[in-house]
């Protein structure tokens, strides 16, 4: 690799962050069942302990999203001990992600719901979100819908649409001057026939009725099959409305799989999508890079540390791409050229030179390696085993 080339992925991999997901730990499943690790964690505590191990062999994991309900089951009163979870572990509360969706009250939806009082509880919930999001000095607030509806003519799609525009108004308005609300979108699931916000379109509108701080969230499994959803982040960037991004790969739907397990060349056509903006316009992209995975079969905490150094990978390789020579093709409509860029950056090994930069750091070579030499694992499943073989995996 040229001097060039190194410098650049050095400087890359110094700005690179990536937040995980507390549920990633977690024991997750299919609606058929739930799968149970022995090692799983299973309380806020444990969710932070081993967020704290990927972060020690990573050093890019400094932050930890947090799901409300899961994590903050006494609300702002919790605040104190995450506080000191956070401290104890080495890992900061990341986006506070609000819980619309699992409570019976929801079975028609939150904001979409034609009960105003089902609309005023979940305001509710999300202005307690926003609260503790701000005792946590935490700057996302991160809302994902399951609302919709599954069959055709049971719901009034244009009211539920002015009642989302009401609620995430409210919301807004809500909003301490340094947060940002992040606004998700998925095409379906749970709802099987209309989804009150689908696609990027709708999350769009709705950020822009709500106002400037809301940013449009983009889930990579929330997308239909084969949709360009590099362009999407492009038009999103040229109109200031990215946000975010959780991380995840698909091949189906949103199937929560490994980011790059299926499809690399996506991830680093959407990071070249973004660094290209920003040399561009000279200036950051302000944008939250999260991990949201459902780690159902692999082990939760190897899988985190293979997602992160993917992630960094991909960003790196993006990192490559000649913006000059890039322009300069485009512009000459030298369509071999301009293409072979690109190929050319993700076809080169950048492993060496992150591991370069780790040692720089004083961080594992290899951090998966230094996870399982670590015998952390093998002491979380001797502790964790006998409750989670306890905990409940069917719906019978
Ligand atoms: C959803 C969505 C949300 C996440 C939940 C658990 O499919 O991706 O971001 O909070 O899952
Ligand atoms: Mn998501
Ligand atoms: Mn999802």
């Amino acid at each position: 690799m040229s001097g060039r080339d190194s410098g650049i992925v050095f400087r890359a991999l110094e700005e690179f962050r990536i937040e995980i997901p507390s549920w990633g730990f977690a024991n997750t499943g299919t609606r058929f069942g739930k799968f149970v690790q022995p090692g799983a964690a299973a309380t806020t505590e444990e969710k932070f302990s081993d967020a704290g191990q990927v972060h020690r062999v990573t050093g890019v994991c400094p932050t930890i999203a947090l799901h409300v309900l899961w994590d903050c089951s006494e609300g702002t009163n919790s605040v104190p001990s995450i506080v000191e979870l956070a401290t104890r572990y080495g890992v900061r509360p990341g986006s506070i992600n609000t819980n619309l969706f699992q409570d019976q009250i929801y079975k028609y939806g939150s904001f979409g719901n034609p009960d105003p009082e089902i609309r005023k509880h979940a305001l509710q919930h999300t202005i307690d979100s926003i609260e503790i999001a701000h005792k946590l000095n935490s700057r996302d607030i991160t809302m994902w819908f399951a609302d919709g509806s599954s069959y055709p003519g049971t719901a009034n799609i244009r009211r539920r649409k002015k009642w989302f525009e009401e609620a995430l108004t409210e919301t807004h308005s809500r909003l301490y001057p340094e947060q940002r609300l992040l606004v998700e979108y998925k095409p379906f699931e749970p709802a099987f026939y209309h989804t009150d916000i689908a696609d990027w379109g709708m999350s769009m509108h709705l950020c822009k009725v709500a106002g400037s701080q809301a940013k449009v969230l983009v889930d990579t499994g929330h997308h239909y099959q084969s949709q360009n959803i590099e362009q999407i982040v492009a038009w999103l960037l040229s109109e200031n409305m990215l946000g975010g991004f959780h991380f995840n790969d698909r091949r189906y739907a949103d199937d929560d799989l490994t980011l790059g397990s299926i499809d690399p060349y996506q991830v680093f056509r959407i990071f070249h999508e973004i660094l290209f903006f920003e040399w561009e316009s000279g200036a950051r992209a302000d944008i939250a890079y999260m991990i949201d995975q459902s780690h159902n079969l692999k082990g939760k905490i190897e899988e985190t540390i293979q997602t992160v150094t993917m992630a960094q990978q991909l960003f790196a390789k993006a990192a490559l791409v000649d913006h000059v020579a890039l322009t300069d093709a485009q512009m000459k409509c030298d369509l071999i050229r301009a293409e072979s860029l690109l190929q050319d950056a993700f076809n080169t090994d950048v492993r060496r030179q992150i591991q370069e930069w780790r040692d720089s750091k004083g961080l594992p070579q290899d951090p998966l390696k230094a996870f399982q030499e670590s015998g952390y694992l093998e002491r979380i499943t001797k502790e964790r085993a006998e409750r989670n073989s306890r905990s409940v995996s069917s719906y019978a």
